[in-house]
């Protein structure tokens, strides 16, 4: 039987936290109470070398946010990624996907590619949804993918399509002279159903001018995702750690999606990202410990009190960590994938994909109850916990 919230406050985590010594117990008492925390407030909680008061205090502000019924609920979706070309006009100092047109590896994939390629995955009948992004390509605008999702909805029409970065979406409304509001109506008639969190990386002008000085600005990124939350598509965010991005830059970005979610509501999940360094410009000294990823979890489920779910995407983080952040505040572990390719070229060692079973027992092995939902959280399937785990 899975302990109850009461169980869980009252226990011995509660003593541990709330002992004399402790440095985070001030701000305890402000997750307990439903107040806000400061930016200082987040500072102490990277600063802390006390890991077990960082997770504790996470746990609880998801615990507390989470409906008495959902509170051991790992969420996961059967999803396929789709990059329909890798050809990208931006020169990202930390992507090691994109290619120039005239280079060898660069693909372009037709419409027919694409449905051809979703056609060859053997469990396609059981996807609830597509991620697709891609890379910043004139021969790939708008029509293109009008034309994309009109065939993926009709080919599959039982398939969520999770599609598009607000940097996509900027750039198709310029190549086509219209508005980003008339861009997303365009592409939301033809199939479009949300938006990915990609394209984030770390707001700061700061950092944005050092690795993606070309890309939209971070002020841009939440306002096209405003405009789409108004336009009824929910959406997710990103933050892109470890492009040596200060913790402080780190909390403002949070911070930045908490006023905008204030306004217009429609994040359904926070996504703090890995940056691998394989084939790119960014200095590996950034890379990100475990001890920060957990860190980082634990600060955004403490900053983002009105986004209802975060997110470890296995691919960046890892299996096992995943698994630890469970207890950072984390409540989603993303799902199958398929055919990761973005952080594959930077050379993350995860696999590339999982089937229903490994996430079920990745899930299960970490002490909690998967859960299958579609992309906006709709719960479709429970999977208590059986007496052996193979
Ligand atoms: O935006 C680029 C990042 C992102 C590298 O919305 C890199 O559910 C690591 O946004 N090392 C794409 N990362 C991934 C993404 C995402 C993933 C999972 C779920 C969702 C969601 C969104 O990958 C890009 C960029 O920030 N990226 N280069 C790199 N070298």
């Amino acid at each position: 039987m899975a302990a109850t919230v009461v169980d869980r406050l009252d226990g011995l985590k509660e003593q541990y936290i709330t002992r004399p010594s402790n440095p985070l117990k001030h701000i305890y008492a402000k997750v307990l109470e439903g107040q806000r925390i400061s930016r200082d407030e987040a500072i102490e909680v990277y600063e802390c070398d006390d890991l077990l008061s960082v997770g504790i205090l996470a746990d609880t502000a998801r615990i507390l946010r989470t409906p008495v019924e959902n509170r051991d609920y790992v969420y996961w979706v059967h999803n396929f990624h789709i990059n329909p070309t890798n050809i990208c006009e931006l020169n990202c100092k930390f992507c090691s996907y994109k290619k120039g047109e005239k280079s060898p590896f660069a693909y372009a994939m037709s419409v027919d590619d694409v449905v051809d390629h979703v056609n060859q995955y053997s469990a396609k009948d059981t996807l609830s949804e597509f991620h697709i992004v891609s890379g910043l390509y004139p021969e790939q605008g708008l029509e293109y993918y009008v034309d994309l999702f009109k065939a993926l909805k009709k080919h599959f029409p039982h398939v969520h399509i999770k599609g598009l970065t607000a940097v996509e979406l900027d750039y198709f409304a310029k190549l086509a002279g219209i508005t980003v509001e008339e861009t997303i109506l365009t592409l939301k008639d033809a199939g479009l159903q949300s938006l990915p969190g990609g394209g984030a990386e770390v707001f700061a002008p700061r950092v944005r001018e050092e690795v993606c000085p070309s890309k939209i600005t971070g002020e841009q990124w939440l306002d096209i995702h405003g405009k789409a939350h108004k336009l009824g598509l929910k959406s997710n965010a990103t933050l892109l750690a470890g492009l040596g991005e200060t913790y402080q830059e780190r909390i403002d970005h949070a911070l930045a999606l908490r006023d905008q979610q204030d306004l217009t509501g429609g994040f359904m999940c926070f996504i703090p990202l890995n940056c691998y360094y394989e084939g790119n410009k960014i200095d590996p000294a950034h890379a990100q410990t475990g001890v920060e990823n957990l860190k980082n979890f634990a600060v955004s489920r403490l900053i983002l009190d009105n986004v209802p779910h975060l997110k470890a995407f296995w691919i960046h983080i890892g299996e096992k960590l995943s698994q630890v952040g469970l207890n950072f505040g984390v409540d989603d572990v993303d799902g199958t994938v398929v055919e990761e390719k973005i952080a594959h070229a930077a050379g993350t060692e995860s696999a590339e994909h999982m089937t229903k079973q490994d996430l079920l027992t990745m899930i299960w092995k970490a002490g909690k109850t998967p859960v299958e939902r579609d992309t906006t959280y709709q719960i479709l399937n429970v999977y208590p916990r059986p007496d052996k785990i193979d």
